[in-house]
């Protein structure tokens, strides 16, 4: 039997080891959005990465077409519910900035709605980001952030902005909609970087 405690008094953790600190685990996907479900049709549909210097877009059939990861990986909100092992299929957000050269660190990104969320650069790059367009093998659906999303998982989920729409980089770590609204600039889920 497995019982993790930090000590006397320690909260005792749910068993399993994947479960960030302060987080319940769910099996159901809870839809958690700010406001009504954008619906984009795909024929205007674009990805937009702006640096300092350039603007690119992709548009629905180009993201399709370029090289794709299945990935599966263990979500936190910052509401405390888990999932394990969610899989996903997108395009890597490396894939994206392969030949893109920015003096920038920090990345705003943007959602259709109106919705945004900050990040370094560096939580984007090095095979911990990606634009997902498939959920448990089928089309993400509306609910969850279909046609695409951004996907995170190292950080709390308000990060994996849904119906995502660009990623303007920038010189500072300006707050997106939930850091403006007390969440923490960055949301490590095992620093329990919740608000701030
Ligand atoms: N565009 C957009 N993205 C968003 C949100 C939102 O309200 N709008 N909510 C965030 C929050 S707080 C969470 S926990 C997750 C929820 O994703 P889900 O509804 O697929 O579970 O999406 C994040 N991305
Ligand atoms: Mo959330």
């Amino acid at each position: 039997m497995a019982v993790f405690s930090r000590g006397f008094g320690a909260r005792r953790r749910e068993s399993d080891p994947r479960l960030a600190p302060g987080q319940y685990l769910t099996t159901d996907f809870p839809v958690l959005s700010a406001g009504p479900t954008p619906r984009p049709d795909l024929e205007e549909w674009s990805f937009l990465l702006r640096t300092e210097k350039e603007e690119r877009a992709w548009s629905w059939r180009e993201l399709l077409a370029l090289p794709a990861e299945d990935v599966t990986t263990d979500i936190h909100c910052v509401t405390r519910w888990s999932k394990l092992d969610t899989s996903w299929r997108g395009v890597s957000v490396d894939t994206l900035f392969a030949d893109v050269r920015t003096d920038r660190a920090f990345a705003m990104v943007h959602s259709y709605g109106g919705y945004t969320t900050n990040l370094p650069l560096e939580d984007l790059l090095g095979g911990k980001a990606w634009i997902a367009y498939e959920f448990d093998g089928r089309p993400l659906a509306a609910e969850h952030g279909g046609p695409a999303r951004l996907l995170v998982p190292h950080l709390y989920f308000w990060k994996s902005a849904k119906w995502v729409q660009g990623i303007e980089l920038r010189e500072r770590d300006d707050p997106g909609f939930w850091e403006q609204n007390g969440y923490h600039l960055r949301g490590d889920p095992w620093r329990e970087e919740r608000y701030w």
